[in-house]
């Protein structure tokens, strides 16, 4: 007994960091906009927005490959197309307007949205899922005592198409403009009571409780030489719920419950307590006090939620996350809410690796691959893509700075988004070391934009290798040698000469690549000290109005692309490539927060994370705290551009990873050169690196490090007082930490304890 009760203390004690008091969102009235405040729960393809309205829910439905659009090599942009919404499940309970005791949550450990009120003396509750086993949408309505729910149960399809009513079976099915087809059902359980079609809809009356089960799906499939269809989605829905409905409603719980857990448990991080009167506060109300007064378990839930929006939107087998992630109410979105490659999509992928959720992170993989084809052809038409010596481009592909799903392109080449999306492939083996993923997915695609960029460098005079003709995104005019897109080609050089190491393949053009890496021009240093944005110092007025002064202590633009070096890249590391970083600091302080209103949102969440590698963690926190104002985030906590986007939700979580671990270094052996290639050498896992005043006692469990480690840590009064570095899958490493360093040599496997002096 008393050993069951000390291992029953024991389990508390490992839970508490994630517990559900301190991962909920809640409110004390319905949603009235959808993007900004319905609570959004996904299985990583399918979403739902919860409106939660007493008398008449809303459940707004989404399935990530309703797309419009086509492929269209000239970048045509209308034949882009944009991401649509299904449609809404309603379901109307005329007598429960005006309810008391009225609250609505989302539980980010269970991913289970609640509603609950009472009115005419019945206590009422609903309950709402997403789950990736069964494939399904899940919404329940329970009440006490028994017998209480009459009203009607509709669905409501986007595009025009009528509700067949079976005896208790909603469905719709369509085809897009683009031949694309879709269908969803909705299968109707009750305890009690009676449940009949009425004409379109579902009539309900004196039941207990009614299950919700809602499938939906299209004939999209990831293949280029299929023309992206596949089946029709009629059989496979049908055999989902199918399959559910022999399932008790507990037994679809408790297996969602355990999916979701397998991913999201891995990281539980405390950063401190709040105040009773912080916790007191609905969510919505709490963020706004947030951006003045420091709630530290506000912040850990803001990381917790982009782990919670991840998950819940890209899941292998699925589609990555957009713009909005899954969630959409319109069939005209702001940007399409489609794959913006100048920050955006990139931005959604930065917390899956460190916050240990690299299943995550494949669906982007699978996506690409897929676009490969389209990409390819696209470049090799495209004037602006010709090489310096005029010839078309023959070897790789390219895209614009937005695509779809079905390899279209829309606004204006990225020349280097090749690359940059290349990162991704990368840093999913850095992180964990799969040697067969690295050959068999990464490898291919590093090598074939290695090929592109070889053959479209333009040398200068003095031998140093520029890209033609590129721009700074978004900002200013188009030139040669722009540093965002020399840092991302050095990546990308970079990244393709560790594979080839790692791999033990292709050494002679490895050597090639290494050459051209080492012959790029590096940005300069401008007169006020700042990182050069351009090959030169920009002087007066820019094209696009609003930014008046380029590259002046008054721009304060809200990319931060010639930052790349920074975060996400690791070219300019702060401990060995000092004098580049210190530059990058003060562009980057030039460049802003609050008041200036181009920076927002996710500009925000960059910046964090640029601050945590600069190894400043008080702006890193300041960063994230302004992230809390009304006019960057949405009462439902999603990220507000405005309008609302999701890459901020994701960038946050990526800052805070950061603040707190990182193994972007490796040792180099002359780290007196101005950028050491980072081809040789051990890699530096740094604890507690950006750690702010405001969170001077705390613990993180599960993180992840590039060379196969996972890290756990304990600090208080802002100081380590533990660490355990398990090795997933790594080699030796050395861990670094305020000024100390200590020689890991463990095996795979192998845990080691350090204590505060390692
Ligand atoms: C980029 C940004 C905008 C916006 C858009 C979706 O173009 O410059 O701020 O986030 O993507």
């Amino acid at each position: 007994m008393k050993r069951s009760l000390s291992l029953l203390y024991l389990t508390l004690l490992s839970l508490s960091p994630v517990a559900a008091r301190d991962l909920t969102l809640w409110y004390r009235q319905p949603a009235k906009v959808p993007m900004n405040e319905a609570l959004p729960i996904g299985n990583g393809r399918l979403g739902g927005l919860v409106m939660a309205v007493p008398e008449k829910e809303r459940i707004i439905v989404n399935e990530d490959s309703l797309w419009t659009g086509d492929e269209n090599p000239s970048g045509d942009y209308d034949r882009m197309g944009a991401y649509q919404l299904l449609g809404e499940v309603l379901v109307s309970l005329p007598a429960h307007a005006k309810p008391n005791a009225y609250r609505r949550d989302l539980d980010l450990t269970g991913a289970l949205a609640h509603v609950s009120y009472e009115t005419g003396g019945v206590k009422y509750r609903r309950e709402f899922f997403c789950s990736h086993p069964a494939g399904l949408l899940v919404a329940r309505f329970t009440a006490d005592p028994a017998g209480s729910y009459s009203g009607a149960i509709e669905i409501s399809d986007a595009h025009g198409a009528g509700t067949t009513a079976g005896i208790n079976r909603l469905s719709a099915a369509g085809r897009l403009s683009n031949g694309l087809r879709y269908e969803w059902q909705v299968l109707a359980e009750h305890e009690g009571g009676t449940l009949q079609a009425n004409g379109a809809s579902l009539v309900f009356s004196n039941c207990t409780s009614l299950t919700l089960l809602v499938a939906a799906g299209t004939d999209y499939l990831m293949d280029y030489a299929r023309h992206y269809r596949g089946d029709d989605p009629h059989a496979r829905q049908s055999a989902q719920l199918e399959a559910a409905s022999l399932k008790s409603y507990e037994a679809l719980k408790a297996e969602h419950v355990k999916d979701f857990a397998s991913l999201f448990n891995r990281v539980a991080l405390d950063l401190g307590s709040s105040s009773e009167s912080q916790r007191a506060l609905p969510t919505d109300d709490r963020k706004r006090v947030a951006a003045k007064v420091v709630d530290a378990e506000l912040e850990q839930l803001l990381f917790q939620y982009g782990r919670y929006l991840l998950v819940s939107c890209s899941r292998p087998g699925g589609l990555p996350a957009n713009l909005q992630g899954l969630w959409n109410d319109s069939n005209d979105p702001p940007w399409h809410s489609d794959y913006h490659a100048n920050i955006n999509v990139q931005m959604n992928y930065w917390p899956a690796e460190p916050s240990n959720l690299g299943e995550c992170h494949l669906p982007f993989f699978a996506l690409v691959r897929s676009q490969l084809p389209a990409w390819r052809k696209a470049a090799a038409v495209a004037p602006e893509l010709r090489t310096p010596s005029g010839a078309a481009t023959t070897r790789g592909f390219a895209l614009r700075t937005s695509h779809n799903i079905m390899g279209g392109l829309g606004w204006k080449w990225d020349k280097t988004a090749n690359a940059w999306y290349c990162q991704h492939f990368w840093e999913h083996y850095a992180f964990d070391q799969d040697k067969q993923y690295l050959r068999e997915i990464a490898y291919p695609v590093l090598k074939e934009t290695c090929e592109f960029w070889e053959d479209h460098l333009k040398p200068l005079p003095d031998g140093r290798l520029v890209v033609p003709n590129a721009w700074s995104p978004e900002h200013g005019p188009d030139e040669d040698g722009v540093s965002y897109s020399q840092e991302i080609v050095w990546d990308l050089f970079n990244n393709y000469v560790q594979a080839c190491d790692a791999l033990a393949l292709d050494k002679p053009y490895r050597d090639k690549i290494a050459a051209l890496r080492d012959k790029l021009a590096i940005p300069g240093v401008g007169s006020w000290g700042q990182l050069l944005e351009w090959m030169t110092e920009k002087k007066g007025t820019n094209a696009l109005a609003q930014y008046a002064e380029l590259d002046t202590p008054r721009d304060h633009h809200r990319h931060t692309s010639h930052l790349f070096a920074v975060y996400p890249g690791s070219q300019f590391a702060t401990t060995q490539t000092a004098a580049l970083a210190a530059a990058a600091k003060v562009s980057l302080e030039a460049r802003g927060t609050a008041p200036y209103s181009d920076v927002r949102e996710w500009s925000l969440a960059w910046r964090t994370a640029l601050y945590a590698r600069l190894h400043d963690g008080e702006s890193a926190h300041r960063m994230l705290q302004d992230l809390f104002t009304d006019r960057n985030t949405c009462p439902n906590l999603f990220g507000l551009h405005p309008p609302m986007q999701i890459d901020g939700n994701f960038g946050i979580t990526a800052g805070v990873c950061e603040m707190l671990l990182q193994s972007h270094e490796v040792e180099v052996q002359s780290p007196e050169s101005k950028v050491p290639s980072r081809e040789a050498g051990v890699r530096v896992l740094e604890l507690l690196p950006a750690l702010p005043k405001a969170w001077p006692a705390g613990s993180v469990r599960g993180l992840r490090a590039r060379g196969g480690f996972e890290v756990d840590m304990d600090w208080r009064e802002g100081r380590l007082t533990s660490a355990t570095i398990h090795n997933v899958n790594g080699g030796p490493c050395e861990v670094h930490y305020a000024g100390k360093i200590k020689e890991l040599r463990t095996r795979r496997g192998q845990t080691q304890h350090l204590g505060p002096d390692l």
